[in-house]
Formats: C-alpha cells, structure tokens, sequence
C-alpha cells in the first residue's frame, strides 16, 4: 500500500513576494483560489486522488487562516494513519530563523518526518494548478530502480528560461541539468519529447519541481551540508551520482507563482474547455462551509464561475470567477475579474446602519464599473467606483491597492469610497 510508503512535502511558499498583496496578512498556501479552495487544496487534493494521506506542508509563517482551513477541512478518522500538518519555520536552539531554501525547509523539517515510518519522500510545490495521478510516478521510480525521480514536462524555450532543464538518456536517467538557463544558456538543452510536443515548440524537459527521493538518498543529501536549495544545488549536484528519472508528465500544469499567473490560472477555469478541469472524477478538496446557493437578479452571465452564498444584483458578469459570499449591487458591470468573496454576511441592520453612514458594506455596490482587476476578501466598494486596469497602467502600490503587470489588486479589507476611479 502506498499510502504506508510514502510522505509528501508540500513547499508552502518562501516569503510569498511575488504574490504580494495576497500574501500581506497570509501564508502563501492559504491564498484563495477558484472561489472557494485554497492554493494548498490543490496538491494536498492530487496526494488524496493518489491514495497518498501523510502529507507535511512547510510556511514561512502560519497564518490563523491555514491552520484553520487544513484543521476544519482535513479531518480524517482515528483509524487511518492520514494526517496533514502544518510545519512552519521555527526557531530551534540549532536553528535561528526563516527557511533559506526549498532544501533547507525539509532539512529543518527532517525530525518531524524521521518520527514516520516510510520509504519514499514526495516533494511538491504548493503554488502550481494541475491534476497528476502520482501512483504512477511512484511505480515507476520503483520499477526503475530510481533514487531520484524528477516529475518533467516538455516546454518551448520562452518558458524554458524560468525552469530547471534537463537532459535524460534513452533509459530516461537525467544526464545533465541546469536551473533556469537565460535565452542563450538554452540553446543546445533540445530533448526528444514525442512529435506531438515538437510540433507545438515544446521540445525543452522542464523540472516541474516535483521530486521523488528514496528516504535514505534525501536525509543524506541534506544533512550535514550547507546546500539549501533543490533546483540550484541539490538536483545538479546529484546528477552524474545518483540514479535519477526523468517522468515525464503531458497533461495541463502551470506555476502559478506571481500575480499575472495567478490572475490567467483562476479565469482560464471560465473557459469553455478549461485547461484546468474543476469538473473532474477527482475532486479538489476544499472546506465544507454549509453556505445557503447563490442568488441572482437581473443579472447578464457570461463565462464566470459563482461560489456559494453569493447575492448578485449586478447587470453583467463577464469571465470571471466570483469567490464565496460574494454582493454585487444593481447595474454594475464586472469583466476579467477575480473576485475572491467574504469571510463574513453583514446583517439586514447592520446594512441599513452603514448605508446612513460614510462607509460602503462590504462587496461591491450599485453601478460600478471593474475590469481586469483581483479583489481580495472583504473589500468595501462603494457606489459608481471605476476599477480598471490594463497593460498601460505602471506598477505601482498604495493604501488600497497595488497595480502588478496591468492587473488591479485591491487589497484584503480595503474601504474605495463611493465614486472612486482607479
Ligand atoms: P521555482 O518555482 O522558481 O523553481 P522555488 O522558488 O525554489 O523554485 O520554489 C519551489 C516551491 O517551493 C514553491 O512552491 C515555493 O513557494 C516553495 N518555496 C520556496 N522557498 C521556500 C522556503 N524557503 N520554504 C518553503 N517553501 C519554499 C523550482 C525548481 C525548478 C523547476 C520549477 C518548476 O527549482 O527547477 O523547474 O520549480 O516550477
Ligand atoms: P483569509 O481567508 O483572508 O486568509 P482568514 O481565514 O484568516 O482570512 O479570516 C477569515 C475568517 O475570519 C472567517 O472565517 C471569519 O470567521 C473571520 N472574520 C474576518 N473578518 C470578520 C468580520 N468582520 N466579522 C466576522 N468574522 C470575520
């Protein structure tokens, strides 16, 4: 059985800058994503699917809203081994603060995880969108004989420059390996990846940085040594010395690490054929809420996905996602937007108390205008706002909201005054 086997890590995240403002007050995993999960839902999800249940997730820091997402959605019976904790970087007396590096965090986790018994270490990103059975990695690592698996997908060079590129033999055991060669460092890494993936361009092995290691391999790279880090020195330093396995992976994956890819992953799912399949036999775990179904008035939808315990009044919504417990006032006009909901209804007084105030209640009011734009939870938008953004808009951050490659971020709790314009 695999689940007795093997132990995921899921890299929660470094100091989550890229994804700033969503990491303001919150844990990279903890981020919401598609209207209702978190970002760690999804590989903690793929683990589930794979029949794989004792998982670590390594933060910088742990946020009230993590522990509270993985204590009340995963819960597993007493008479299962399954457990999800959360590690968070701690200070040890040999230890004085953050993790320095992927490597590092699981050296720093090592004594939590030398307490269960298992053969197999999973490691796996916590901020990229896709589906992957890794029953089959882990057979395969096995039937090859591997100390090192390396989870690979062919990619075009554009995308090339920000991965671990690899070359493997035809046994398929990793040759060389280089972590993001820049436009001219690339020229030469060429696989042979299939004529499906060489007629799309995709004829690069990237490292989708999931890695699977034989215990013993792992505690005795990482232990001992200054060496912090998987993509820039523990993965090309075991190469040439360990058995390592390219398995390569075909089906949609992204890295969904800064705000532009985390903006196009959550409105790609409004596709018709989304890349990314929330519909699927496998299902994305999330947080069981208990929220009363969405309700509509006079609204025009087109391409958006509702999560639950919405009240929409608005005239249009357009490709979008539209997160829990979500307002949205009459005649107002939403397009390329995520907007990630609540974390609380206000009452019908509390209501009537505000609107005689100066300020909106929470959501979005009557007849605004947003596009392009992120809102994170529990914003208050008033009435006759202009939120829109577009590629000619500068980067740039204030007390409300941050601008990042065109994209509006209205940040957690931000109060926009009824008739703003951004
Ligand atoms: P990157 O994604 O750029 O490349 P990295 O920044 O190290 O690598 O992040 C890997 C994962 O670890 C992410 O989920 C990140 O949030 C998390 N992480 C980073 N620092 C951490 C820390 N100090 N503590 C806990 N978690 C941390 C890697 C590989 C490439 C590969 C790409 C695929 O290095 O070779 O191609 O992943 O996305
Ligand atoms: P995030 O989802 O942004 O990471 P948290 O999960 O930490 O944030 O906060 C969400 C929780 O905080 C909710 O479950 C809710 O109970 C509580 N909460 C936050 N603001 C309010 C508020 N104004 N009134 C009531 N509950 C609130």
């Amino acid at each position: 059985m695999l689940e007795n086997k093997v132990i995921s890590i899921i890299l929660g995240g470094g100091q989550g800058s890229r994804l700033s403002p969503l990491t303001a007050t919150r844990s990279k995993p903890a981020v919401p994503i598609a209207g209702k999960y978190r970002l760690v839902d999804i590989p903690i999800s793929n683990c589930l699917n794979s029949g794989l249940r004792r998982m670590f997730v390594l933060t910088q820091f742990n946020s009230a809203s993590l522990n509270k997402h993985i204590k009340n959605t995963y819960n597993f019976s007493f008479f299962t081994n399954a457990f999800v904790d959360i590690l968070a970087a701690e200070q040890t007396p040999g230890n004085e603060g953050w993790y320095q590096g992927t490597a590092d965090a699981v050296r720093q986790s090592l004594h939590h995880l030398k307490q269960h018994e298992c053969e197999y270490i999973l490691i796996l990103s916590g901020d990229q969108l896709y589906q992957m059975d890794f029953s089959e990695m882990i057979k395969n690592h096995i039937d090859k004989g591997a100390e090192i698996t390396i989870a690979t997908i062919p990619c075009n060079a554009k995308d090339g420059t920000s991965f671990g590129i690899l070359k493997a033999d035809a046994d398929l055991s990793i040759t060389s390996f280089i972590e993001k060669p820049n436009s001219e460092k690339i020229i030469g890494w060429e696989s042979e990846v299939g004529p499906e993936m060489e007629a799309q361009g995709r004829v690069y092995l990237a490292s989708m940085g999931i890695y699977l290691f034989n215990k013993d391999v792992l505690i005795n790279m990482l232990e001992g040594n200054e060496r912090h880090d998987f993509g820039k020195q523990i993965i090309p330093d075991a190469v040439g010395v360990n058995k390592i396995i390219s398995y390569q992976y075909e089906g949609y994956w992204t890295d969904i690490g800064n705000i532009d890819s985390f903006f196009e992953a959550n409105l790609g799912l409004t596709d018709d054929v989304p890349q990314f399949n929330l519909f699927s036999k496998h299902p994305i775990y999330s947080r069981a809420r208990m929220l009363p179904p969405s309700k509509f008035k006079g609204t025009k939808l087109d391409s958006v996905i509702i999560a639950d315990g919405c009240i929409i009044n608005a005239d249009e919504i357009t490709r979008s996602v539209i997160g829990i417990r979500s307002r949205i006032g009459r005649g107002t006009k939403i397009s390329n937007c995520y907007v990630m909901g609540c974390d609380f209804y206000q009452t019908i007084d509390e209501i009537s108390g505000i609107s005689k105030s100066d300020r909106p209640i929470t959501g979005i009011g009557d007849n605004c205008v947003i596009d392009t734009a992120i809102l994170d939870k529990n914003c208050f938008i008033g009435n006759n706002v202009i939120i829109k953004g577009g590629s000619h808009l500068p980067d740039s951050d204030c007390a409300t909201h941050t601008i990042k490659e065109g994209i509006i971020v209205v940040k957690k709790n931000a109060v926009i005054p009824d008739g703003a314009v951004i």
